[in-house]
C-alpha cells in the first residue's frame, strides 16, 4: 500500500493516476477540509482529465485522511516555497512530513521525496531527520528522490507520457521504486543518485525561466526601437537550432517563478545569468504598468478605473493563482498608489481582489481599455466583444486591427 502524503496539485492527481492502475492507495493531508471535500466526492481544483481520473481512482478503492498510515512506502508531495530574502529553499513542509512518517512508519519502508528540492537539501535536511528517529538509512529505511514534471493544464496526460528521474542511494531501490511509477507512467525512468536527482529537476524549470526571461528582455528591445518582437521570434525559431519561448506579462506559478531562485540562493557568486533571468521576469508586471499608462495617454483615456485586466490566474486554462502576474501587476499598482484597476477571471469564482468582475460581459461594458493578462481560450472565443475597444495584448493572441503589445 502507497501512503501518498500532500494531495495538492501534484499529490493528488499521483495518488489518483496509481490507484486508477491497480495500486492499493491512501492520500493523507493536513488540511481537514481538503480531505473532507474529497471524501464527499469532490476533487479540490479544476484540471482537464481530473474528474474522470478521480472517479476511476474512487472506484478502485483510493482512500483520503488527515492520518499518517503504517505502510511500506510513502510518497511525500508537499509544498517546497523559497525564503524571499536568502532565495533558498524551504523544506519546513517536507522536513514536517517526513518527521510525521518517522512517527508510523515500520522499519524497512521506503520514503519518496517528490516535492521539488534544490540540490543537497535532502542530505542536509531530510537524513538528519530520519537518522534522528533512530532509523539507518540504507538498513532501516530508503530514501528516494523522484521530482514530479508535469505541467498544470496538461497533467494527466504528462502524468502517464513524461519521461521521470528517479533518485536513489542504491541503484536496486531505484529500480524497485521505478517498479511503482511503471504501473501507470509509459515514459522512460530514468534512475540516478539523489543529489543529481534533486538538480535536474531545478535545471529544467531554471532552463524554461531563462528562456522565457531571454524573450522578454526581447520585447522590451524590441518596444524601444519599434520592432516587431512575435515576427522576429517566429522567424528565428526558423532556424534548426533557435527554439525561443514567448514573451508575456510576467511569469507565475509555484515553479517556474520559484525554483531557480534555490540556486540563486545557494550559488550567489556563480548563477549570475539565472540571477538576472529571474529580475527580468519579475519585473514584467511593472513593464505592463507603464505600458498601461502610456497606453492611456496616447489615447486620452484618464480614468484608471475604466482600464481592466482579462485573467487572475498564473496562465492560461487552471484556476491556479499562485505568483500570478496580475496579482504581482495589483500590488504594484497599489505601490504606485493608483489603485482602480478592474479583474475579471472566468476560472476565479470567489472574490480576491478589489473591482472583481464575475460576468465577462458587465466587465467589457465598465472597460476601455482591455489588458489581456491570461490567454484563457474565453477570451479567445470572444475576440468580437473587444471591437471598439482599446486592447494591450501581452500575449499576441488578438487579430484585431489597433492592438497594442507589451
Ligand atoms: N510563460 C511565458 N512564456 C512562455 C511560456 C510560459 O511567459 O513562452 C509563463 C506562463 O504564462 C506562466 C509561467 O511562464 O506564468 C510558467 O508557466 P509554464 O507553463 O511554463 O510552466 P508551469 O510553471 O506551469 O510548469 C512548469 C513545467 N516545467 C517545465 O516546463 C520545465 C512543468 O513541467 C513542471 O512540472 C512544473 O513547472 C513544476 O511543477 O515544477
Amino acid at each position: 500500500m502507497i501512503n501518498v502524503i500532500g494531495l495538492g496539485y501534484i499529490g493528488l492527481p499521483t495518488a489518483l493516476m496509481m490507484a486508477s492502475h491497480g495500486v492499493e492507495v491512501i492520500g493523507t493531508d493536513y488540511n481537514k477540509e481538503l480531505v473532507a471535500t474529497l471524501n464527499a466526492g469532490h476533487t479540490t481544483f479544476k484540471e482537464k482529465g481530473l474528474d474522470e481520473l478521480f472517479d476511476a481512482a474512487v472506484k478502485a478503492g483510493i482512500k483520503f485522511t488527515t492520518e499518517y498510515q503504517v505502510t511500506d512506502t510513502y510518497i511525500v508531495s508537499v509544498p517546497t516555497p523559497y525564503d524571499k530574502f536568502s532565495k533558498k529553499v524551504d523544506a519546513c513542509y517536507v522536513v514536517a512530513a517526513v518527521k510525521d512518517v518517522m512517527k508510523v512508519c515500520p522499519k524497512g519502508a521506503t520514503v519518496v521525496i517528490e516535492s521539488t528540492v534544490s540540490p543537497g537539501t535532502i542530505e542536509k535536511y531530510v537524513r538528519p531527520v530520519i537518522e534522528e528517529n533512530g532509523f539507518k538509512i540504507g538498513n532501516d529505511l530508503n530514501l528516494v528522490h523522484a521530482p514530479e514534471r508535469i505541467i498544470p493544464g496538461n497533467m494527466v496526460y504528462e502524468l502517464l507520457h513524461n519521461n521521470r528521474t528517479i533518485g536513489a542511494d542504491d541503484k536496486a531501490i531505484g529500480e524497485k521504486v521505478k517498479e511503482l511509477y511503471a504501473s501507470f507512467c509509459q515514459g522512460e525512468i530514468v534512475v540516478t543518485d539523489i543529489k543529481t536527482a534533486e538538480m535536474t529537476k531545478v535545471v529544467e524549470n531554471t532552463f524554461r525561466a531563462v528562456n522565457i526571461a531571454f524573450a522578454n528582455e526581447l520585447a522590451k528591445i524590441c518596444r524601444h526601437d519599434n520592432m516587431d518582437v512575435y515576427e522576429i521570434i517566429r522567424i528565428c525559431n526558423m532556424h534548426p537550432r533557435v527554439n525561443i519561448l514567448q514573451p508575456g506579462p510576467g511569469v507565475g506559478g509555484h515553479c517556474i517563478s520559484v525554483d531557480p531562485w534555490f540556486l540563486v540562493g545557494d550559488y550567489p557568486s556563480l548563477a549570475k545569468v539565472i540571477d538576472e533571468s529571474m529580475k527580468t521576469n519579475d519585473g514584467m508586471p511593472d513593464f505592463v504598468l507603464n505600458r498601461i499608462y502610456e497606453i492611456m495617454k496616447e489615447n486620452g483615456l484618464k480614468d484608471i478605473s475604466r482600464v481592466g485586466l482579462y485573467g487572475l490566474t498564473y496562465k492560461e486554462n487552471v484556476d491556479d493563482m499562485r505568483e500570478s502576474p496580475t496579482l504581482q501587476l495589483l500590488e504594484s499598482q497599489e505601490r504606485h498608489l493608483a489603485p482602480g484597476l478592474k479583474v475579471y477571471d472566468p476560472f476565479i469564482e470567489k472574490d480576491v481582489v478589489e473591482n472583481q468582475y464575475h460576468s465577462l460581459d458587465t466587465f467589457l461594458d465598465e472597460c476601455d481599455l482591455v489588458v489581456i493578462m491570461v490567454k484563457h481560450n474565453e477570451i479567445k472565443e470572444n475576440v468580437d466583444k473587444l471591437n471598439g475597444k482599446v486592447v494591450l495584448d501581452c500575449h499576441n493572441i488578438i487579430n484585431l486591427p489597433g492592438v497594442y503589445h507589451i
